[in-house]
């Protein structure tokens, strides 16, 4: 890379902006004038004009921020991108412990990644679900310090994109889907710290009319097939969002970086990972069912094995990923532990099964520490390959509910939810 180019130094020291902010977030537990300074920054820097100020690089004259969609860094070693959206290496998960890194934490963006002000971002409610009916014009408003003064909350979690293993309905199955064709890296787990939405739904006066609540993102609107559809947003059912539902302003014990929701974002933990809207900035609470293009055009599933207006899509399905390299050589002669992660929308995972044979035979994986509610199952499988050359492995999870991996997904146009066990290629060399 040419170090003088002048877009990728502008969108190297947009990148760098926001994740000094984001540390120093971290480290002040938000000082103002820092947020202050750098919001000057990150202004003057999207406009295109030179900051008088050490330490900050003279940004060229642009019309437009050029910055990608994604801010952080996404090296190969942890990332494989398609667009806006970056997918977890599975290999890169080998050396760590029940939490993924932010560092290696999967993106899916619709669009890009906003850089947000703390201190002037607030969340805004209204709507006929609650008293009084306060409308978009006059909502009830929370502040981040507000949201940081209320009683907080933790919970281990995964998030994982409804398309997540798309890629294997067209590789196993020869169906033709449309979307981004993520392999298994399109889930993560992290602990997540911030307030229920329901004490915040309870502060803003929910009524026992209120039946759905429909948080919507402040990153730019999202235009499919040159038609504007606006900002991300998903209607949630109000029993959801009493539940379980975290409006969370920390991941892994730090400030959500820029990419993952910065400074707040919904958790609804199992379910698809589009309701756990980024960058919120207002939910409204209402009355009567709410519908958005992500309930009624996407994240519905479609095709023949469906009703003709599609069946809804809610929960993560059973889904099992080895800690390798896709097509990983591994020496011959030798026993390898093989480790993996088990999951599902529907509770904790009861066993899982491997086979390195084909499928043709199937032995139970050793479960590494207890598993949860929400977050998943690691485990390890000792394998002694006997002879080099191709194999396929194989892991196929059952959970609580007694929901194991199927040979076959159904077909759904646009390729969600595929449970169907993987069959991961590997050369024993
Ligand atoms: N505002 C907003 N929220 C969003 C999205 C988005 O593009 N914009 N993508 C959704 C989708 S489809 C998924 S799978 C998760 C991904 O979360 P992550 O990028 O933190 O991994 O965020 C969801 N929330
Ligand atoms: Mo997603």
């Amino acid at each position: 890379m040419d170090r003088h180019d002048p877009l990728d130094e502008f969108d190297y020291d947009r990148a760098r902006l926001a994740r000094w902010r984001a540390r120093q977030a971290r480290d002040t537990v938000l000082s103002r004038r820092d947020f202050a300074q750098l919001a000057a920054r990150v202004t003057a820097a999207a406009a295109g004009l030179t900051v008088a100020t050490t330490g900050v690089t003279a940004a060229p004259a642009r019309a437009e921020p050029p910055a990608g969609p994604i801010l952080k860094p996404l090296p190969p070693e942890l990332f494989t991108v398609y667009g806006s959206n970056a997918e977890m290496r599975w290999e890169s998960m080998a050396d760590q412990g029940l939490l993924v890194p932010a560092d290696r934490f999967f993106v899916r963006n619709h669009t890009r990644t906003p850089v947000l002000d703390a201190d002037t971002w607030r969340l805004r409610l209204f709507g006929t679900g609650l008293h009084g009916s306060p409308t978009a014009q006059a909502p009830i408003e929370f502040s981040y310090s507000d949201l940081l003064g209320l009683p907080a909350e933790s919970l281990t979690a995964f998030i994982e994109c409804a398309g997540n293993g798309r890629s294997f309905f067209t590789e196993q199955q020869q169906d033709q889907v449309s979307g981004t064709a993520w392999r298994l890296g399109a889930v993560g787990v992290a602990h997540w710290r911030g307030v229920r939405l329901a004490t915040v739904l309870e502060r803003a006066g929910l009524t026992r009319s209120a039946v759905d609540v429909l948080p919507q993102g402040l990153d730019p609107d999202f235009v499919s097939g040159g038609v504007n559809l606006g900002p991300v947003r998903r209607p949630l059912p109000v029993a959801k969002a009493l539940h379980d539902v975290l409006l969370a302003y920390e991941m892994n014990g730090r400030p959500l970086p820029p990419d993952h929701g910065f400074p707040v974002r919904l958790i609804v933990p199992s379910w698809v990972g589009i309701s756990s809207i980024k960058w919120v900035g207002q939910i409204e609470v209402s009355a009567t069912p709410l519908f958005s293009p992500w309930n009624t055009q996407f994240y519905r599933l479609f095709g023949p094995e469906y009703p003709a207006d599609g069946a809804p899509v809610i929960r993560q399905v059973v889904k099992s990923a080895f800690e390798l390299a896709w097509n990983a050589r591994l020496a011959s002669g030798r026993t390898h532990l093989l480790r993996g992660r088990s999951w599902s929308g529907d509770g904790r995972i009861r066993h899982v099964e491997v086979s390195t044979d084909g499928g043709t035979s199937w032995r139970l994986a050793r479960p590494i520490s207890a598993g949860t509610d929400r977050a998943w199952q690691r485990w390890e499988f000792p394998w002694r390959p006997p002879t080099p050359g191709p194999y396929t492995l194989r892991a196929r999870a059952t959970d609580v509910t007694g929901a194991t991996q199927p040979a076959r997904t159904p077909y759904n146009t646009l390729g969600y939810l595929f449970g169907a066990v993987v069959a991961h290629p590997v050369t024993v060399t």
